[in-house]
């Protein structure tokens, strides 16, 4: 991992772990997602990392259509770099996952390196009495959701969304995932710097323990060396320890409400940029500097704002 002179902080708006009636905070309709994600921009994050939910019931929506009001509003308003989700919800096919990434063309979209089981269960015994709609009732209690991301399909993300110039953001939920990038690294099929967001603490993939952030910067490390820039996602309460600890190492980092709906023991976050400011604070705690959003698309060669369809 080549050490940054910069921390980039992607920030995740809104997204498909949770559902609305979990925290009134949650951006829901376009213009709160424009807001938030405009307000996470202003707070420090580089990147801002998009999905979108139908207005009506707030269940994830991954038609073109409904990013399209909000993907205009940020780039009126903000030079932040926009990341389109390809995972969408764990319960969509491929083909509607890729819609929005495909026609958007932004300079970054999200890809999965692996096929898991995905458990949101043990959510909804928390939030049972104040879950409002049936849809979140439906979601939250699937024991059998598998989040698809098969060699095909991410062949098929890669070459299809690699084509207008978009680069990626790895997801990585354990340490096979590294693996499958590997093939991919090998094949020529991606290319460095490879963004990696090595993601802890959600039900299917690996743990939260700083030993499995440490194995899985070492794996990297190894398979990679300098061919990627590492970033780290902790979902739920282990949000601020494990960004903390990446930061240190010379890591990026990913805060938002879509990982995390908190902002402190049983407080909930009243806004995505409360999340960043915490990152910041941690960031320059250590005496390093957040990157800008030009700063982010240099460490990560990106194609520039300008070469985006919105
Ligand atoms: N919330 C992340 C753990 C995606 O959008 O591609 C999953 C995610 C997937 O961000
Ligand atoms: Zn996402």
């Amino acid at each position: 991992m080549a050490k940054p002179r910069k921390t980039i902080i992607t920030c995740a708006v809104t997204g498909a772990i949770h559902t609305p009636s979990m925290s009134e905070y949650l951006p829901v309709s376009a213009s709160e997602i424009a807001e938030a994600a405009i307000g996470a921009a202003e707070a420090g994050a580089a990147i801002v990392h998009l999905h979108a939910r139908d207005p009506q019931d707030g269940r994830p929506d991954q038609t073109p259509e409904a990013f399209e009001p909000f993907l205009r509003v940020i780039k009126q308003r903000s030079d932040c770099v926009v990341n389109i989700t390809t995972g969408g919800a764990p319960t969509m096919t491929i083909q509607e996952r890729i819609r929005p990434a495909a026609t958007w063309k932004p300079e970054v979209a999200s890809l999965n390196m692996g096929t898991m089981n995905f458990g949101l269960f043990p959510m909804l015994a928390r939030f049972e009495n104040s879950l409002k709609h049936q849809w979140e009732r439906d979601y939250l209690s699937n024991r059998d959701i598998v989040f698809r991301n098969t060699f095909g399909d991410i062949e098929h993300i890669l070459t299809t969304l690699g084509a207008n110039g978009t680069r990626f953001e790895f997801e990585c939920y354990d340490t096979a995932h590294l693996y499958n990038l590997k093939h991919f690294f090998d094949a020529g099929i991606v290319k460095g710097p490879l963004f990696i967001q090595t993601v802890f603490g959600l039900m299917g993939g690996i743990g939260a323990h700083p030993e499995d952030v440490m194995h899985m910067k070492r794996t990297a490390d190894r398979l990679f060396g300098d061919n990627y820039r590492w970033s780290v996602l902790g979902a739920g309460k282990n949000q601020m320890a494990i960004a903390a600890m990446s930061a240190a190492m010379g890591g990026h980092v990913r805060v938002g409400l879509e990982d995390s709906l908190w902002n402190g023991p049983g407080q909930l976050a009243k806004s995505n940029a409360e999340q960043v400011n915490r990152a910041r604070q941690i960031i320059e705690g250590l005496g390093l500097e957040i990157a800008s959003p030009d700063e982010a698309r240099e460490i990560l060669a990106l194609k520039g704002a300008d070469q985006v369809e919105f």
